[in-house]
């Protein structure tokens, strides 16, 4: 029987340490992946369409990104305060991939909160050898959900290090890391041209 790791809500966790000091975490009543044909997904949002608070923002000023930009502002004047919060409509409850497509130019593995059906995760998004702030990278959180629509928030807390670009999520199946984006997933694809070139005319003989 596989077993799983995933953290359950806090108030479970906070339970099962008082009884005994171990973390003996109660199954939760949907802990079953859904299955790879389940309708609707996957199910695809860009962040530039979600909700921005606390000085978030939408931004175009690096390659790469899906949709019609990417999410920044998690620079440490909004620590505590920038987050990106997605409205899902979960097809059916179960155990869900939920992928992050970022970016992370700093070198070091940054840290965000990922709030899913309550539950404030802590995330932590490595960065890579070279990696630009025009290189994507996908990150994947199993977790579980009920069925319905529901929000689901990226947020730079204060115990967190933040300084990450978001472009997209995807709920998807566990170990599917298909994202928004992702069939062009470096610096240098590019979906169409520039449209104001600068430059690029031939000079007249
Ligand atoms: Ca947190
Ligand atoms: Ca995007």
């Amino acid at each position: 029987m596989r077993t799983t790791t995933r953290r359950a809500a806090g108030i479970v966790a906070a339970l099962a340490l008082g009884g005994s000091g171990t973390v003996a975490l109660a199954a939760p009543a949907t802990a079953a992946p859904v299955p790879d044909d389940t309708p609707g997904l996957p199910l695809e949002l860009e962040a530039e369409d979600a909700v921005l608070a606390g000085g978030a923002g939408v931004n175009q000023n690096h390659l790469g990104y899906s949709g019609t930009g990417f999410v920044d502002g998690f620079i440490l004047d909004h620590e505590g305060e920038a987050s990106v919060t997605f409205t899902v409509d979960v097809p059916v409850a179960g155990d869900y991939g939920l992928n992050l497509r970022y970016a992370n130019g700093l070198g070091s593995t940054m840290t965000l909160s990922q709030v899913a059906n309550g539950e404030d995760r802590q995330i932590e998004l490595p960065s890579g050898v070279g990696a630009g702030w025009g290189f994507w990278f996908v990150h994947q959180e199993e977790v579980a959900l009920e069925a319905g629509e529901q929000e689901i928030t990226y947020r730079y807390d204060s115990d967190d290090t933040g300084n990450v670009n978001i472009d997209a999520i995807a709920l998807t199946t566990i170990g599917d890391l298909g994202t928004p984006g992702a069939e062009r997933p470096t610096r240098t694809a590019r979906r169409a041209p520039d449209p104001t070139p600068v430059g690029t005319r031939s000079p007249t003989c």
